[in-house]
Formats: C-alpha cells, structure tokens, sequence
C-alpha cells in the first residue's frame, strides 16, 4: 500500500523538524535555516521519492527518509537564493516574509550554503550502502550544480530581456525546475537498487513532471492570486521574464502542459509494465495540476 502525499508530508516535516537543528551550531544560522524549511512548502520532491520507494515495493526507513528530506534542505537553499536581491526580490515566500527581509542579506546567503551543504551531509551520514550513497551524491551533484539547476539559473538571468526561443526555454527550464524533481524520482529508484533501465524510465517520468511543474508555475503566475500561491503574482510579464503564457499565450501553454503530461503518463505505464509493479501511486501527484 502506498501512502498518499498528506501521510508523506507528515512524516518528512517531523524528521526535518526534529533532524535539521542538531546539525547547524550557531544560534542565529540555526534560525534563519530553520525558519525557511519550516515556514511549510509542499514536500512535493521528498514526497516523491519515498511514494517511489513504496511503490517498488520497500518500506520507508529512517536512512530512506534522511536521505529524501536532504533533498527538501537543498531545494529551500535554492528558494532562498533565488528570492535575494541580487536575484528575484521578493519579499514573501512560502507565504512568509523571505528569510533575507527576516534575517538580512548576509545570513539568508550563509543559510542557503548551510542547507546546501548539509544536503550532502544527509546523503552520506545515513547507514544506506556505500555506493547508494555514491550514487545519490553524484546524482544530486549533477541535478543540482553547474550541470543542472545553477546552469538553469544562470540561463535564465541572461535570458531577461531577450527573447528566447522555444527550445532555449525548455532547456532553461529543464535544468532550473525539471532536474530536481527528476533526481527526486530517480532517487526512490537509487535506494531501492533498481536496474539501469528502471532509474531510466523513472527519469523520462520525472523530467515530464517537472516540465509540467514549471509550465503551470508559470500558468499559475498569470491566473492566480499571492494569496493561492504564498508568493508575489504577475510578476513574469512585468519583468519580461521568459515563460509559457509569455511565448505561446496562456492556451498555448495549456497545450504544452498536457503534452508533458501525457508523456509523464506514458512513461508511468511503461514503468508498470517493466517492473511488474503498480505506478498508480504517481496519480496523485499528478492530481497537482488543476486549471
Ligand atoms: C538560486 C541556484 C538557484 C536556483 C533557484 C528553483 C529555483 C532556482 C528558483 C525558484 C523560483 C522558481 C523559478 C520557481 C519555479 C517553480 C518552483 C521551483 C516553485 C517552488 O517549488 P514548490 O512549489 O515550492 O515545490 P514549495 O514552497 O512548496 O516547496
């Protein structure tokens, strides 16, 4: 049985409340790390791993769950950051005044690189095998770093105020949102040890995913509220930023999102066939995108 995202979420927000301030040992970091992790967020990418652990059949331990909420701490690094003002400005996140507006520049920066680090601290301070543990580094490293999400959002810096073509955005998009939810489906499959062919298709179902998450970002910043969303709105258009809605018009982009999604639907009935096992678990998440 494989548990739904509200018993995942539950058991994710008690391990990070209870593991995250034994690890930082400076009073003022260790509030400002803490306060941009607990201010809530969705748990959607640590969700995602251990629904993919469950669903190939294992049960979620103590490691399994350190190892997917390393994954939380390094994606509220990269929130963080990215709401500086040397980045997006923005002053509410997670509904919640930024951590930057709280605590200033300098220390929202050190509790950045703080929950970064520690990330990596958490996939290796765990009793996983050793080369699970290899393995999740390398994986994250790439979907993360100067390969992956950083790249992505060095793209996009550049990328305002020009006009980019269709292909640049997905790629753009692929590396900044669509690589750490794809690490975040590969992972359940890095801790189960499932073979090549099986981390690869939980790969093509994971970067479908994350293309559909940032065409509806980018959907959900045009038609709805800061209040829905727990962050500033409309901001995209304003900031001629590059996006869906902006290239394609917002029924464009509507197209774009079902195609991804079906390609993730695809993907999750190939994964059925070739383990043998039910993906319905990735139903839910998939319930995510309501227009
Ligand atoms: C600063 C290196 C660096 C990277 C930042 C992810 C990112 C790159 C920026 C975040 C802003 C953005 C473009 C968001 C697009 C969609 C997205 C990642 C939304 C936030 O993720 P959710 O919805 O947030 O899972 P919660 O708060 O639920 O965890």
């Amino acid at each position: 049985m494989v548990s739904t995202i509200t018993e995942l979420k539950t058991r994710i927000d008690a391990y990070l409340d209870q593991a995250l301030p034994m690890d930082i040992d400076q009073p003022t970091l260790k509030e400002s790390m803490c306060y941009s992790v607990e201010a809530g967020g969705k748990r959607l990418r640590p969700a995602l791993t251990l629904a993919t652990i469950e669903m190939l059949g294992k049960k979620i331990d103590q490691n399994a769950l350190r190892a997917a909420c390393a994954l939380e701490l390094l994606h509220t690094y990269s929130l963080i950051h990215d709401d500086l003002p040397a980045m997006d400005n923005d002053d509410l996140r997670r509904g919640e005044p930024t951590n930057h507006v709280k605590f200033g520049a300098g220390m929202a920066t050190l509790a950045g690189d703080g929950l970064l680090t520690l990330a990596f601290q958490w996939l290796t301070d765990n009793q996983l095998p050793v080369d699970v543990q290899a393995n999740l580094t390398l994986a994250l490293a790439k979907a993360a770093g100067p390969s992956g999400m950083v790249a992505g959002q060095a793209r996009d810096i550049e990328g305002e105020g020009q006009h980019l073509k269709l292909t640049e955005l997905q790629y753009l998009h692929r590396q900044k949102t669509g690589a750490l939810l794809k690490y975040a489906v590969q992972a359940g499959g890095i801790i189960t040890e499932q073979p090549v062919t099986v981390i690869d298709l939980l790969g093509t179902f994971g970067a479908q995913f994350g293309l559909a998450f940032q065409i509806y970002d980018d959907i959900m910043d045009v038609v709805a509220t800061p209040a829905q969303m727990g962050k500033a709105t409309q901001k995209d258009a304003a900031e001629h930023k590059n996006t869906y809605p902006g290239l394609l018009g917002l029924d464009g982009a509507k197209e774009q999102l079902q195609k991804a999604l079906s390609q993730a639907k695809a993907a999750q009935q190939q994964l059925a066939e070739l383990t043998g096992r039910s993906m319905a678990g990735f139903d839910q998440f998939l319930a995510y995108f309501k227009l």
